[in-house]
């Protein structure tokens, strides 16, 4: 058969340099950081999969429109082309810029969330749950049961289990449901979508109630080609058309826009309701900065407005997801134990299977994520007992189903062979898996302890 590979939609035109550093040098950088990926210096990495968030590689285009920023502190001509861009692309009519994401759902939080409400959500986010808890609210995990199984091979991992939602509106009523939060390709799963079946299911479901529709549409895009490639009746729709038809659907977003949107800081909450936009317009004076700039500069609004437009062509997302893809595959042929089906963002590789070892109390996937560092210089994040923290009423260690490691693919940066070299140093790291020991925290914050946390082996 004839041989068809595709290659990125795009060319090189600047090279930022990387630094290599040996073993050694990398064992006492993992000292230093406390066995925290996130308190590793930038210039001790080699290959960067810590996140995909601020770290994409903005276009020749974008760059172009940084110059052309109008930094008025009121009315930027960069803030109407943004919100005119998100109504055009999202179909959300009102826009309020914030720093980035957690900006957002900062202030939404305060807005909706009354002390004793349940906001139903398709898995927790970390900065989303705990802004819903500092408003009063309980998060309540409605997704479906196979997205805690990291074996499960279900298209759309990303789905509501409609049981779940029922079920807790007969235990707490309506009324304690100020909305239902829908995380497009939702993170904490592996990066796995939902479908629009399911979404226009949860509509139904939210009109019956009157119950709001809340979208984290932080990896739309992302989502909008999985629905492409999988769903029947969508093969022949652009995932521009899916993307507008997603939020559409959906009475408000939080968009942390450093993702999806292609740019290295911002973000906004979006709405069709003006009396939310109101609200919203109150808060965000107090927390981020007027109303048409919220926290961004007017360069960083018009890189944003251009990155809507970018993210949301297919060439570019059958580029990206198929790096992804491509690092799957690599790893599936080694017989790494990795989330399936593959994520749009990510590739997720099981530790609870790579180390069993080491019991799910002592942290295997910050364990792992330490060795893969020293051994290679790659930088993953663990996404597991760390992340989840501790119950918010007992005290107590969540124990998650999924104990991972991301290995997170930042967007149109680097190469085949960095996902080449990516790929054999996570097979090596996993014959010595044997030799990895478990953690415990010397230093633990009281609120999103993974990203400062400090650990040592026991
Ligand atoms: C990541 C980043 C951010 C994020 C997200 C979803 C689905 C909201 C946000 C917040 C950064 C991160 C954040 C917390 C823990 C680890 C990493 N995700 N919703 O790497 O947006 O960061 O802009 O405030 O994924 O996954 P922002």
């Amino acid at each position: 058969m004839e041989k068809r590979s595709w290659a990125e939609p795009y060319k090189i035109k600047m090279v930022e340099l990387l630094k290599m550093t040996t073993i050694e040098e990398r064992k006492v950088a993992i000292q230093q950081a406390g066995l925290n990926t996130f308190l590793l210096k930038s210039e001790d990495v080699y290959i960067d999969l810590l996140t995909d968030s601020g770290v994409g590689a903005m276009s020749d285009v974008q760059w172009a429109g940084i110059m052309t920023g109008d930094e008025a502190y009121a009315g930027s001509r960069n803030f109407y082309h943004m919100r005119d861009t998100i109504e055009e692309y999202y179909s959300y009519k009102y826009t309020v810029p914030t720093h980035q994401g957690r900006g957002a759902e900062n202030i939404l939080s305060q807005i909706l969330i009354k002390a004793g409400d349940y906001i139903p959500g398709n898995m927790y986010f970390t900065t989303t749950r705990l802004h819903q808890e500092i408003a009063g609210g309980h998060f309540v995990d409605i997704i479906i049961d196979e997205a805690h199984d990291p074996d499960s091979e279900h298209p759309f991992k990303g789905n509501v289990d409609l049981d779940k939602l029922e079920r807790l509106v007969g235990q707490v009523g309506a009324d304690k449901i100020p909305y239902v939060c829908i995380a497009t390709c939702v993170n904490m799963a592996g990066g796995q979508p939902i479908s629009l079946t399911n979404l226009q299911e949860v509509r139904s479901w939210c009109d019956k109630y009157k119950v709001l529709l809340v979208h984290d549409m932080t990896r739309v895009a992302e989502n909008a080609f999985f629905i492409q490639q999988r769903e029947q009746g969508y093969q022949h729709k652009s995932v521009k058309e899916i993307v507008y038809e997603i939020c559409a659907l959906t009475d408000a977003a939080t968009m942390s826009a450093k993702k999806d949107a292609l740019v290295n800081i911002g973000g906004f909450l979006a709405m069709n309701n003006k009396d939310l936009y109101e609200k919203s317009c109150e808060l965000v004076v107090v927390y981020e900065g007027l109303h048409t700039y919220g926290g961004m500069a007017g360069r960083d609004m018009e890189a944003l407005a251009i990155g809507i437009v970018e993210s949301v062509q297919d060439n570019h997302m059958q580029a990206r997801v198929g790096q992804v893809e491509y690092l799957g595959k690599l790893l599936d042929s080694e017989d790494v134990p990795i989330v399936r089906p593959y994520g749009g963002h990510a590739i997720f590789l099981n530790a609870r299977e790579i180390l069993p070892h080491i019991p799910q109390q002592q942290f295997p996937a910050q364990a792992l994520a330490a060795a893969l560092y020293v051994s290679s210089g790659i930088r993953s994040m663990e996404r597991g007992a760390v992340s989840a923290g501790r119950d918010h009423e007992t005290g107590k260690n969540v124990m998650p189903k999924l104990e991972l490691v991301r290995l997170t693919i930042p967007r149109r940066v680097y190469t085949q062979a960095h996902i080449d070299v990516t790929a054999e140093s996570v097979v090596r790291v996993m014959k010595s898996a044997h030799l990895v020991k478990g953690l415990r925290f010397t230093y633990e914050p009281k609120m999103l302890r993974f990203f400062m946390g400090r650990f040592e082996s026991v």
